[in-house]
């Protein structure tokens, strides 16, 4: 039994997908209606996950305790699987994450209109390079499926599709590749997918 702190579209909501993937038990509480939330985590930030001995926190590694604590194709026996799974979410949560952090932190911080725009678009433009480079590894595993995890989704995929939807949030033109766009659009139509987005809306 797990309880996951959430904040409602952020990144906290792939933690939730691949829990309900897992087919785990979980409690979700919204780090907004949590006093004193740093006791938990104390850089504020979620996910926080709760185990049954510790409070884990970072994305990235919430995500490996899962996936290495319960069989599924999310990770494979095989040691070139298992690195290809951890490069995937490293691009993801180290690389993308923060890509589309710069449009938040301009958007709260630079003050000077021009200054932002200008900012916001190259931020975008970098954005859009990252999805290009997620575009090419899907094509060069299309033969696998159409994730980046072959026929299942991997948590990078996951992570991918909860980040794609930060972009509506900006006036900024943001590129992604028509088959990176089909594998979000596939995870989106997920159960698990479905559920978490309904469940934090409920919370
Ligand atoms: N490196 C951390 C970053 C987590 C992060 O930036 N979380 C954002 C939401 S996606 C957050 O909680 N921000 C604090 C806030 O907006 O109050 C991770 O990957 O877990």
């Amino acid at each position: 039994m797990y309880t996951l702190y959430f904040m409602p579209g952020a990144c906290s909501l792939a933690v939730q997908v691949v829990l309900r993937e897992l087919k785990q038990k979980f409690t979700l509480i919204n780090k907004l209606h949590t006093e004193n939330f740093t006791a938990i985590n104390p850089l504020g930030n979620v996910p926080a996950l709760v185990t049954q001995d510790k409070v884990l926190t970072e994305g990235a590694a919430i995500m490996l305790h899962l996936i290495q604590s319960h069989p599924s194709s999310f990770w494979s026996s095989d040691p070139k699987e298992q690195q290809q799974t951890i490069e995937d979410l490293m691009l993801a949560n180290a690389t993308m994450h923060p890509a589309y952090g710069r449009l938040f932190f301009a958007t709260h911080n630079i003050e000077s209109v021009s200054e932002r725009e200008h900012f916001l678009k190259k931020a975008a433009e970098q954005i859009s390079l990252v999805w290009q480079s997620v575009g090419m590894r899907l094509e060069s595993r299309a033969h696998l499926g159409p994730f980046l995890g072959g026929q299942q989704p991997s948590v990078a995929d996951i992570f991918l599709t909860v980040y794609a939807s930060w972009g509506a949030h900006f006036f900024v033109d943001i590129q992604i590749p028509d088959n990176v766009q089909q594998m979000l659009d596939r995870v989106r139509e997920r159960d698990s997918f479905k559920a978490a987005v309904s469940a934090e809306q409920s919370n």
